[in-house]
């Protein structure tokens, strides 16, 4: 099998590259649509504009009816759950932004050969589900549990290695009240391609750690070891050292580009006069963004914030730009409650994780 894959897929001799996309990456692109920068406008993301990220294939999964959760590993009282009784269980809604910890990673050059995010990977939805506590409460773990990790029902290769989908969280945050097992997005069931029928939700935290297609909760008495958990998502300044594992997003902002585009370029024009800048900002693990700077040819002044939209979601921006003729920068740069800032140039990661650099917009006024 190992030779049949690997004559098929250069996955595990990729190399650092620049200049043109592979076909791959192109492949990967159109599979894992990103968010329209236009539709930063909408406080909750439309489900058909929510980016994706899927690593396998999506799931045929056409009724929640025999969909069952199981709970295993070190519990006193594991369970098999159909998605109507996991329904009869606490409610919560909450409004999260999610953004994939490897949007931005184009702008990291040399750039690792993978899923080549730009900006899109970003959404934020409402998810209505139960949160995880109750069903952890109702399987007791056992004293000794010292991870837990779930698993969806997509399974492939990465790097050689055959795997489940999966994630863990410390049992300690996977007992935060909003840490949530969905089973709806913006008022609906879960699109086929965001996890329908069940997915985790772990608010704050890069898209990762959100398992669609939930299908197994197993308590451990040893740190999961998946290849997602200790192959992938990890920062790392080369691609053999230990590193530190992804978690939540850094503090970000990006811009609706103002104008219109060239449809091949994406190069924009608007009119001279004021135009109105809008953006998002937010930031992980529940610190609200308190900054917005908006940098037009270098010089930075701060925008307006709208109010918060909760603890997770991202919060709305905008500045007046007088604009004048001729070619002008626009860039957005927020900072968090925490103090962080969008740093000026992009970080150095070997696979681009955590790009949180300023979001540039080259504009021509006319
Ligand atoms: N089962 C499963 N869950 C998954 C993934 C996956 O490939 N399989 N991708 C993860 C990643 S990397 C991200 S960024 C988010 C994306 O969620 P979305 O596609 O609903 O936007 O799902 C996460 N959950
Ligand atoms: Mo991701």
């Amino acid at each position: 099998m190992m030779n049949a894959l690997e004559s098929a897929s250069p996955s595990s001799e990729r190399a650092h590259t620049t200049g043109d996309f592979a076909r791959e990456e192109v492949a990967l692109a159109n599979r894992n649509s990103g968010l329209p920068l236009e539709a930063l406008r909408y406080d909750v993301t439309p489900a058909g504009l929510h980016f994706l990220l899927t690593h396998f294939d999506v799931p045929f999964v056409t009724s929640a009816d025999d969909w069952r959760l199981e709970i295993g590993g070190r519990v006193r009282n594991p369970l098999s759950l159909s998605c109507a009784e996991i329904r009869t269980l606490p409610e919560k809604t909450l409004r999260v932004t999610l953004e994939c910890a490897g949007n931005g990673r184009v702008n990291v050059v040399p750039r690792w050969q993978t899923q080549p995010w730009e900006y899109g990977g970003v959404g934020t939805a409402e998810w209505t589900g139960t949160p995880l506590r109750h069903l952890l409460e109702r399987a007791r773990p056992q004293a000794d549990a010292a991870d837990v990790a779930f698993l969806g029902a997509d399974r492939g290769f990465d790097a050689g290695c055959e795997h489940d989908y999966g994630r863990s969280l410390p049992p300690a945050l996977a007992m935060d009240e909003d840490v949530l097992v969905a089973w709806a997005m913006n008022g609906t069931p879960l699109p086929p391609q965001n996890g329908f029928p069940l997915r985790l939700v772990v608010p704050g935290w890069y898209g990762m750690a959100s398992v669609k297609w939930l299908r197994r909760i197993e308590v451990l008495a040893r740190p999961f070891d998946g290849y997602q958990q200790v192959g992938n998502y990890i920062y790392r300044q080369k691609r053999d050292e230990p590193g530190v594992p992804v978690s939540t997003m850094r503090v970000k902002s990006l811009m609706v580009p103002p104008g219109i585009p060239d449809w091949y370029t994406r190069h924009r024009v608007v009119e001279a006069g004021t135009v109105e800048i809008v953006g998002r900002a937010w930031s992980g693990g529940g610190v609200p963004v308190v900054r917005v700077a908006v940098g037009v040819d270098g010089t930075w002044n701060d925008a307006a914030l709208d109010p918060l939209q909760g603890a997770y979601a991202w919060r709305g921006w905008r500045y007046r730009w007088d604009a004048l003729p001729g070619a002008h920068l626009l860039e957005c740069r927020a900072t968090d409650a925490n103090g962080d800032t969008q740093p000026l140039e992009s970080p150095w990661d070997a696979v681009g994780f955590g790009n949180n650099a300023v979001h540039r917009v080259p504009m021509m006024v006319r």
